[in-house]
């Protein structure tokens, strides 16, 4: 059983990563034996989180890229190449969060949203198969939100991005799951992470989210990476275009 979940010998690129859901789910990944490519825009940042994870007795090196930039993005691929580094699993993380209501919402501030929460999981998710198909595996887990299949106000971009998630993760599974590539989602509920802590420390934010969650709280970051190192291991060969949802039951219930 424990060889199910075992990932030695795989590299995982987990975009987002230096800190919050990312850096959870890659300290999880290197856990299970995954040598993890710390991605961020802070370089500093992404190598201070890699450094941990190597002093922690783990194989941690950085990728830092703007997930935003595709000539930044092809570039870290084309590197990663050079150096005969294969990345095994990629988890599409990274993301910005923007709340306004959408008719004070201007065009360029969508895009900004829609260009990081999901086009960046297109391209970098594209250069990833291109190298995943010929081998003939590879592990993919884009990372939605309760707003993969649930709106709210003031979160119209991001719920957009979100939703497109989910739908481009079932679009990967039509298109490379006969190649042995498998592309799931995780919907993390609401999570105690510094993008959140204006919606922590309002009270009756912080109320609904508790009354409204059947678990009666937020969840953890490190609540994802059962389910992160679930779905890059051998476990989920036969899962493909899902969206597991760790979110205390909201999403289950009315
Ligand atoms: C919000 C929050 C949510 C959570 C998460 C829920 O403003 O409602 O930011 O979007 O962060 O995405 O799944």
């Amino acid at each position: 059983m424990a060889k199910l979940f075992d990932l030695t010998g795989r590299t995982a690129l987990v975009t987002g990563s230096s800190r919050g859901l990312g850096r959870a789910m890659a300290e999880g990944l290197a856990q299970a034996g995954a040598r993890v490519l710390i991605n961020g825009l802070d370089a500093a940042r992404a190598e201070a989180t890699a450094l941990a994870l190597r002093q922690a007795g783990h194989q941690a090196d950085v990728a830092a890229f703007d997930v935003t930039d595709e000539a930044q993005i092809v570039a870290t691929f084309n590197r990663l190449d050079a150096q005969g580094t294969a990345v095994d699993i990629l988890v599409n993380n990274a993301g910005i969060q923007l709340r306004k209501p959408m008719v004070e919402l201007s065009t360029a501030e969508w895009q900004r949203v829609i260009d990081t929460n999901l086009t960046s999981a297109f391209v970098i998710g594209r250069e990833a198969a291109r190298r995943m198909l010929p081998r003939g595996h590879g592990k993919i887990i884009n990372i939605g939100s309760l707003m993969s299949s649930l709106g709210r106000a003031t979160v119209a971009p991001y719920t957009a991005a979100k939703g497109g998630i989910k739908l481009l993760t079932q679009a990967m599974a039509a298109e490379w799951a006969a190649s042995g590539i498998q592309a799931n989602a995780i919907g993390p509920g609401y999570m105690l992470t510094e993008m959140n802590q204006a919606l922590i420390d309002n009270p009756s934010f912080n109320a609904w989210v508790v009354g409204r969650t059947p678990s009666r709280r937020w969840g953890r970051p490190d609540e994802l990476v059962g389910t992160a190192v679930y779905l890059a291991s051998a476990a989920s060969d036969y899962v493909n275009g899902q969206i597991v949802y760790v979110d205390g039951g909201m999403t289950a219930i009315l």
